[in-house]
């Protein structure tokens, strides 16, 4: 107990001295997120209490509209407690002041409740005309369709073929504080979304467990991703730099785990890395038609477990949120099953279907090291052949 209270105690201490540095402070947030690409934390930018201002021009419009909506309340809040300090000062007791008594002034009522519909009237019309512009995903450039899944977002390419997964890539032992935190702790994915700078995208959002919700506060994007459901938003970001964001909506228990990382690059970058994705698709494919060792499949699919798979049924196969990978009926059991519950999930549990998350080959790799894994030692394979024929033929 007494350790909270210091603790709290020395907290208040900060957050007050800070609060003298408030002025100063809001001026450098100002600079650093006008600045493109990775802002670094620095200790001024994580103490500064306003909302950021992003780097898009619905954003910068949003921020506006925040400030203004401030000002007006900070200019009734001085006329209201003005008018009542002035009141309680000057019309005291103790300076003889008498009561006035009379009752029911039409005049006052009408003024406070039409003073106050003016002034609501007044804040929505530059709200009302925010909206519509953020609401307005009509002539866009690009579509890009986002759907969420526990835990990770998936991102299509609408007319281009190109389709992957971002998974969060800060590693487990940073995550349990057996290592330092990196500097983009959680905010870091091994596929960002690309887009091209000057250049409407638009975003079709849909989720494909529970609801979640793709945010990224420096573009003022943020929009929930409900099951069978498509909402769309857009943006057009000015500046190449990398933004990052987190889903915004409790969706279970690695909610925190799955951010959003979006690198806006030149049109010309984006082109080529656009080219370069669909190369890497034809290559999957390629890939699918080998048939490797167990050695390599083993060391593939520990790779793909580990990416995956890990944080459900724990590092060492023995379970977590998912159940043990020991020796159990799946594991040691038919190839058939095996496969079959990667594939396709297990209905009404955590266990999602991986058949269109991962490429036959990885789901063969993983299939083959869970078999030959922490004893279970089976000694047999999937190639990915074998996955291939068993979609084709369920
Ligand atoms: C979101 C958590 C989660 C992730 C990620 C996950 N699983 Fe599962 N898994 C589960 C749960 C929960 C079950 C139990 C399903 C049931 O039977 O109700 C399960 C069941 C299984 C089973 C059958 C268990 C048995 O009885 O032997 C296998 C095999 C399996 N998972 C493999 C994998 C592999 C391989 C991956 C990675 C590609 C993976 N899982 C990723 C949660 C997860
Ligand atoms: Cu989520």
């Amino acid at each position: 107990m007494r350790l909270i209270t210091t603790q709290l105690a020395r907290k208040g201490l900060l957050v007050l001295s800070r609060a003298a540095a408030f002025p100063a402070l809001l001026a450098t947030s100002a600079a650093t997120w006008a600045a493109p690409g990775d802002a670094v934390v620095d200790e001024a930018k994580r103490w500064v209490v306003n909302m950021t201002e992003g780097v898009t021009a619905v954003s910068r419009e949003i921020f506006d509209l925040h400030m203004l909506i401030f000002w007006i309340c900070v200019a009734i809040a001085v006329v209201v407690f003005g008018v009542m300090f002035w009141s309680m000062l000057m019309h005291r007791k103790s300076v003889g002041a008498k009561a006035a008594s009379f009752h029911e002034s039409t005049m006052v009522e009408i003024a406070w409740t039409v003073l106050p519909f003016v002034i609501l009237v007044l804040m929505a019309i530059p709200a009302t005309s925010s909206l519509i512009k953020i609401y307005d995903t009509s002539e866009a450039d690009i579509d890009i369709k986002i759907v969420g899944y526990q835990w990770k977002w998936q991102y299509e390419y609408l007319g281009e073929d190109v389709s992957f997964f971002s998974n969060l890539t800060t590693s487990q032992d940073e995550i349990y504080g057996r290592a330092p935190r990196g500097e983009h702790y959680l905010l870091e994915v091994d596929e960002p979304l690309v887009i091209p700078i000057n250049k409407k995208v638009r975003f079709l959002i849909t989720a494909n467990d529970v609801l979640h919700a793709w945010w990224v506060p420096a573009l003022a994007v943020k929009r929930d991703a409900i099951p069978g459901y498509i909402n769309d938003a857009w943006t057009i970001v000015e500046e190449p730099g990398i933004y990052r964001g987190q889903c915004a909506e409790l969706c279970g228990k690695a909610h925190g785990f799955m951010p959003i990382v979006v690198h806006a690059m030149e049109e010309q970058d984006y082109n080529d890395w656009l080219v370069e994705k669909k190369k890497e698709a034809v290559e999957i494919a390629k890939m699918n038609e080998l048939i490797l060792p167990l050695d390599e499949m083993y060391a593939r699919g520990e790779e793909v477990y580990l990416q995956s798979c890990a944080a459900c049924h724990g590092v060492d196969g023995k379970g977590g949120v998912g159940p043990s990978m020991v020796g159990t009926a799946i594991t040691t059991g038919p190839m058939q099953g095996h496969v079959d519950v990667l594939v396709n999930g297990v209905q009404g549990s955590a266990m999602q279907a991986f058949g269109n998350q991962l490429s036959e080959l990885d789901l063969a790799a993983v299939v083959t090291y869970e078999r030959n894994a922490w004893g279970n030692n089976m000694g047999d394979m999937v190639q990915a052949v074998d996955v291939l024929n068993y979609k084709k033929n369920q």
